[in-house]
């Protein structure tokens, strides 16, 4: 009983400061022009109210924790009530952050239209965030690459990073809240899932189109104690289809310590439903994702989103191994690619 609800405690005050501590969809909003902040200002007072009930909460508990020797049994009464009410608020924080989400799709596609109406004055073409970092949209966030007709490309909505290490970054890959579920099929990761502000798979036929030319590769790895480290890698490309969308690259580097992904290089794909792995196992099915599999992995930046209290434990998580090791579940994963010529 004492154990658990020590754990309780710890694990409350973790959300607790976590979310009072990085309120992510807060801090990183891009300024926008006025018809869209009346609407922003209604998200954020929402979301801001509810930091305040987290803040609250987070009086409570450390209240509570002088409390303690006192007068245990209610304490555990209290605290046990306190773990129902966070659980109600961090589900209307989903909600919210979801809401939130919306709405900046729609000013997303205002700011295209703006775009787009710059682009068809122009000559040459856009074909990923390094063309549109070229043409002065240094701002981060959503941009619809326009069709394609002489290679055949759908429009396609990608997220640039204008900012990190010169910008221009189209995002092939992102987990960070671990609403999506990465252990999808063949289908599914050739034509890409996941919301593009959220965690998301570009999806391989975009990736192979987009690396055919001389690509670099940006990995960036944070762990549950807030650390950054990244990796990169030249010539990066991704085949074709018939080819199962091997992987190559070229040199690592980075800050990460440990090229985790060598051991996956020059590998097909493999899903759950198409094992292409180079193992007797089907290691799409022990490590719940899709990915490069070789027998089976240095690295899963495909597994299974494990929340803090509970990433430490599994094989199937979203793992690098040399940083962390095979059972550490990262907390956040982006994986980035520009043009190897590409200068800011
Ligand atoms: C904080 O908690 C107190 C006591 O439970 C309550 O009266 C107050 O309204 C709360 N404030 C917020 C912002 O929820
Ligand atoms: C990798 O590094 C080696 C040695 O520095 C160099 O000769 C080679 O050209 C590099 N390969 C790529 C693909 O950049
Ligand atoms: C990855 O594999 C390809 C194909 O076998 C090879 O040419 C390349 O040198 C390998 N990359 C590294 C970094 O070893
Ligand atoms: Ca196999």
């Amino acid at each position: 009983m004492l154990t658990k609800t020590l754990s309780t405690v710890t694990w409350l005050s973790v959300f607790t400061l976590a979310f009072v501590s990085h309120p992510v969809w807060l801090q990183k909003l891009p300024k926008r022009k006025a018809p869209a902040q009346a609407k922003v200002a209604t998200c954020c007072e929402e979301v801001n109210e509810l930091k305040a009930q987290v803040a609250n909460l987070s009086g409570l508990l450390s209240e509570l924790s002088q409390k303690q020797e006192k007068d245990w049994v209610s304490v555990v009464m209290q605290v046990m009530e306190l773990e129902s009410t966070s659980k109600r608020l961090e589900s209307r924080l989903t909600d919210a952050e979801s809401k939130y989400s919306e709405m900046n799709n729609q000013l997303d596609i205002m700011q295209l239209q703006a775009a787009q109406t710059l682009t068809q004055t122009s000559a040459d073409a856009i074909y990923d965030c390094s063309s549109l970092y070229q043409k002065n949209y240094h701002i981060s966030g959503v941009y619809k690459l326009p069709p394609d007709e002489f290679l055949g490309s759908p429009e396609l909505e990608v997220f640039c990073d204008m900012e990190t290490s010169g910008g221009g970054w189209t995002i092939i890959q992102r987990r960070r809240s671990g609403l999506v579920p990465f252990y999808q099929d063949w289908k599914q990761y050739k034509q890409g899932f996941g919301s593009i502000r959220g965690d998301f798979w570009l999806g391989n036929e975009h990736i192979h189109r987009l690396t055919r030319q001389p690509t670099r590769l940006r990995v960036e790895l944070e762990d549950w104690e807030g650390e950054v480290r990244y990796a990169e890698y030249s010539r990066f490309a991704v085949a074709n289809e018939m080819n199962s969308y091997r992987l190559s690259l070229g040199n690592y580097s980075g800050d990460v310590g440990n090229n985790a992904l060598l051991y996956h290089n020059n590998t097909a794909f493999s899903t759950k439903d198409k094992d292409n792995d180079n193992c007797l196992d089907k290691c799409a099915q022990l490590r719940k994702g899709g990915y490069w599999y070789n027998c089976c992995t240095d690295s899963n930046l495909n597994g299974v989103y494990y929340r803090q209290g509970n990433h430490k434990e599994h094989l199937d998580g979203i793992t690098w191994y040399g940083w962390h090791g095979a059972s550490y579940s990262l907390k956040r994963v982006e994986m980035k690619i520009r043009p190897e010529g590409f200068r800011p």
